[in-house]
């Protein structure tokens, strides 16, 4: 590990499957750009294979891969001083997955709910890379000994399973400490922003309604369109957060205001008392546009030269493989294949 890296090494990964939305930003992307600025050594991953677990139109999927990693950038990562990279231009990702597809327990991927929400009723017809889509995000991160690892709250299960398949990988080969265990950084408002036409369901890129979701491209007039019309309930804002309970579309505005604003629900909840929503949405849109589009605006500056993004992504998939190639070939040892080392 580097200087910067005395806190640890940081994993995450996002999939390049069309516009970031809100929920990306707050309960993911924002925490990157905060951690890479302390004392941690930063690894960002565009995950492109687990992309194509569900069909992505090729031409549709690189175009997204180079617009995620402007997106990244514009959002405040660094490629000085992250490593920014798509996931299948480094190797060891699969073939660690691979190992990890021989640790993990048919039983354990069974119970993974995001596998039960995506393939639906459809199960059947599910592709066997989203059944097991947990194995090569435990692979992502323990490629590089990741510490820590920035998620939204939708990604806790998969992180236990990760931290399942280190522990047992340990184990089974009487190699402990070899993986590290990471721990999840799952913290502040944004961590679960919700669908702002139903308070119940996760803001999510595959919904089939834009106005269920902000996305960090949106114009001013759309993102003032969008929260105008988002759905609240006939009551004023609340003065204390039990009184949030049963209102799932107020208490997603107000935590979409506080993370916007890096402070707690419970200042946001004093702050706006007994306010109308009719008001607290005027706010609400100013603070959104307001974060939101320099962000856009750079994520079009960027787009102009693709050639740029493409060596941003090349130079970081040669620092990530200095990184992942001796870990998994010392996996390979553990388990007993042969390697090609001397
Ligand atoms: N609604 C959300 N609130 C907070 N965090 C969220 N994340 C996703 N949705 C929310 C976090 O964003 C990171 C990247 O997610 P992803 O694109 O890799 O996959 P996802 O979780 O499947 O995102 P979507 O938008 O819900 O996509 P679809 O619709 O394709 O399933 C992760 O850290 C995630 O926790």
């Amino acid at each position: 590990m580097n200087k910067k890296s005395h806190k640890g090494r940081v994993f995450s990964g996002v999939q390049p499957t069309g516009d970031l939305h809100l929920g990306n930003y707050l309960g993911a992307v924002k925490q990157f750009v905060d951690l890479q600025n302390q004392a941690y050594e930063t690894i960002y991953c565009l995950v492109d294979l687990h992309a194509i677990t569900v069909w992505q139109d090729p031409k549709a999927l690189r175009k997204a891969t180079r617009e995620l990693a402007a997106t990244f950038l514009a959002c405040g990562l660094n490629p000085e001083q992250s490593i920014l990279f798509n996931q299948s231009q480094v190797a060891s990702h699969t073939e660690m997955g691979w190992l990890f597809n021989c640790v993990a327990r048919m039983g354990w991927l069974n119970r993974m709910t995001q596998f039960k929400d995506k393939a639906g009723k459809n199960k059947e017809n599910a592709s066997v890379g989203l059944f097991s889509y947990p194995t090569l995000m435990a692979a992502d991160i323990l490629t590089y000994h990741a510490t820590h690892v920035p998620v939204g709250d939708d990604q806790k299960q998969h992180l236990e399973l990760t931290r399942d398949i280190a522990i047992k990988f340990n184990n089974d080969f009487t190699q402990y400490g070899f993986f590290p265990i990471p721990e999840p950084i799952i913290q502040g408002a944004g961590t679960r922003i919700m669908s702002l036409r139903d308070g119940t369901k996760k803001m999510s890129k595959s919904d089939t309604s834009e106005f269920s979701r902000i996305s960090l491209t949106d114009s001013a007039e759309a993102i003032a369109k969008k929260i105008q019309k988002a759905k609240t309930d006939p009551l004023n804002l609340p003065d204390n957060i039990q009184a949030l309970e049963g209102r799932p579309e107020a208490k997603n505005l107000l935590n979409i205001y506080a993370a916007l604003k890096n402070t707690s629900l419970n200042k946001v909840v004093e702050e706006t008392k007994g306010t109308s929503f009719r008001n607290f949405k005027s706010k609400l849109t100013d603070l959104a546009v307001e974060t939101l589009s320099p962000i856009s605006n750079e994520i079009n500056n960027l787009l102009n030269d693709t050639n740029h993004i493409d060596t941003v992504l090349r130079i970081g998939s040669e620092k990530a493989k200095n990184i992942a190639t001796p870990i998994v070939e010392s996996a390979y040892e553990i388990v007993g294949l042969l390697s090609t080392k001397k």
